[in-house]
């Protein structure tokens, strides 16, 4: 149960979002559809609506996708991204790729990238996009599962693609000089000529709402790779909610940080802001904190979104490394992938002047489902509330809604604009998504609170039962990154005779921190006189680091399989 003492107050100003009540009594996803100029004859397409449709209006000359990594520094206008994509489609038509077809994309982040996302999208086959870093088990399970039929990758990457073992792999696009292979069973183009061969006029194919349009993957805890498939639909709650959560807005420098391959990246990296018109900023490259504080400078970013482990470590790369740079065009902070720490929120008042806006949602809802808006008062380690036009529940075992301040399952009534469709060839993984009629169960543990703030508890895989008392190990964690030596912090529940489980920390220090048994003390007692006798860790591991997936998140499974010694199942995702 929580015990909140504080709220922050919005800043005063013009959100898009009205206040929270009257957007949820008025809203309707009818209302939201008419924003688009739908086909004439009913149909549509994504790459229309982000793009083409801008480019046919006064934004033509605006840009569309700043983009900069430390080689290159480009623009591209609305205009510039429809002829490109145009041509990019017209590559893909020309080498036989149809509707419906499977073409995934294996690059490092790049204009090239994003043009063939989209020109991918304009001929109405359904885009893969894969984490650069991917090592080859990783490439195959998922083109072998989406029996994808083009890839697009580099000559660099094209070692980690057994293109020849991939019976349904036909053509492979290479983008960029250097050399590859270009034998064996596929047929193999370069992107320069194709592009160059190919008109900038195109044939859009117009789809039905309920066509395919994305394939992400997403890792089971152990087994295989999922593929959520997304369809074009998904557009109408993408839109939406970034125009209210993300408060875009026609002069906004947009900044999200994500990489394409984890869906973030995706709904909100490329569709959400384009579908909105707005100006988008992708930067390649690697985190430092002195290269992202630039980057909002340089490009004069006004919102900015991000993970929360991110945000640790700019806080605990210190105030002095915020003072450098001019931050002042930043107008609204957004956070998202993993539960963000108060601590974390007080602080980024204190460097920023900003809230941190925390929000929930994951690949299989494609958009955002509860979010801390623009307007509405925030209570510091909270998610916020549902989007309005969806409904989320705590429900228990059975089904049944639970009262507020119980930890129970986080559902949500099914049939938001974004849902997932399937489980590209695995029909029976996708039902089990829905254990209780019109329901979906996300599989992570929350509660709701008396003011209808939803508050986080951890993965239903994660939640410790120590002493007949359940624990979220988010709790715990959140108390540990308050201590001042703390960076950041992962529970597990390790098996104990006595009591259950046991809480094990690890725990990774700021800078200028070092190990000792008095500091491990100390922090046990800081979560026993914070949060509960029965919460402390009993077990403490400082370590270097903590294993982390691409998109940012702790993997507790993993510490927890190395330190029962198990097996630690599918580690395709997991950062090296
Ligand atoms: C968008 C994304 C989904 C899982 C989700 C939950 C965790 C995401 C969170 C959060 C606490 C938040 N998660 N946002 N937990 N607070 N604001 O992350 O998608 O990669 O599929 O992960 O991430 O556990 O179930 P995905």
């Amino acid at each position: 149960m929580k015990v909140v003492a504080d709220t922050i107050a919005p800043k005063t100003g013009q959100a898009n979002m009205p206040d929270y009540d009257t957007a949820r009594a008025d809203f309707s996803w009818e209302e939201v559809e008419k924003s688009f100029s739908w086909h004439e004859t009913g149909k549509v397409n994504m790459a229309h609506e982000a793009i083409d449709r801008h480019a046919e209006t006064w934004r033509r000359n605006k840009v569309a996708l700043y983009y900069s990594d430390d080689e290159r520094d480009e623009k591209y206008t609305f205009q510039d991204m429809k002829f490109l994509s145009n041509k990019f489609g017209n590559v893909l038509r020309s080498i036989g790729t149809e509707k419906g077809d499977r073409v995934f994309l294996f690059l490092s982040r790049s204009p090239e990238l994003y043009t063939s996302l989209l020109g991918t999208l304009k001929i109405g086959a359904i885009t893969g996009p894969l984490f650069e870093a991917f090592m080859e088990q990783a490439v195959r399970d998922r083109l072998e599962n989406s029996e994808a039929s083009v890839l697009i990758t580099s000559p660099s990457l094209i070692d980690r693609v057994p293109y020849n073992e991939l019976p349904h792999l036909e053509n492979i696009i290479l983008v960029g000089d250097g050399d590859a292979p270009e034998d064996g069973d596929v047929k193999f183009f370069r992107y320069e000529q194709e592009m160059e061969k190919n008109s900038r006029d195109l044939n859009i194919e117009w789809v039905d709402r309920e066509d395919g349009m994305i394939l992400h993957y997403t890792s089971g805890s152990t087994g295989k790779p999922k593929g959520v498939l997304h369809v074009h639909n998904a557009m109408i709650q993408q839109y939406q909610t970034a125009k209210w959560i993300m408060d875009l807005k026609e002069d906004d420098i947009y900044w999200c940080t994500a990489d394409p391959g984890w869906v973030t990246g995706t709904s909100y990296g490329i569709f959400g802001p384009w579908l909105n018109g707005v100006s988008n900023l992708v930067r390649g490259g690697r985190f430092s904190p002195e290269d992202w504080y630039g980057t909002i400078e340089k490009y004069q970013v006004s919102v900015w979104l991000s993970a929360p482990t991110a945000f640790r470590k700019l806080m605990g790369a210190g105030d002095e490394a915020v003072k450098k740079f001019d931050l002042s065009s930043l107008r609204h902070v957004l956070s998202v992938g993993e539960p963000l720490n108060a601590e974390v929120i007080h602080w980024g008042m204190d460097v920023y002047n900003r809230r941190i806006h925390d929000h929930w949602w994951m690949t299989e809802t494609g958009g955002v489902i509860i979010a801390n808006y623009p307007a509405m008062p925030m209570k510091p380690g909270s998610m916020g509330k549902p989007f309005p036009g969806v409904e989320a529940a705590i429900l228990d075992e059975e089904g049944n809604e639970l009262p507020p301040g119980q930890m129970g399952k986080l559902c949500i009534k099914s049939g938001w604009p974004s849902m997932l469709r399937t489980v590209w060839n695995n029909e029976e993984r996708f039902k089990k998504y829905f254990p209780f009629e019109g329901w979906f169960d996300s599989d992570d543990l929350a509660s709701r609170d008396e003011d209808g703030y939803f508050w986080f508890e951890g993965r239903d895989d994660d939640v410790i039962t120590t002493s007949g008392e359940r624990v979220g190990p988010f709790e715990v964690e959140s108390k540990l990154v308050e201590h001042p030596s703390v960076a950041e912090a992962a529970v597990i529940g390790k098996p104990d005779p006595v009591r259950g489980h046991i809480i094990k920390a690890f725990v990774a220090l700021k800078d200028g921190y070092t190990r000792s048994d008095e500091l491990e003390q100390e922090l046990s007692s800081f979560v026993k006189k914070g949060l509960a006798a029965h919460a402390a860790p009993r077990e403490m591991e400082i370590r270097d680091f903590l294993p982390k997936t691409r998109s940012g998140k702790i993997m507790r499974r993993v510490l927890k399989a190395w330190e029962l010694d198990e097996p630690a199942g599918d580690l395709s995702t997991m950062e090296k």
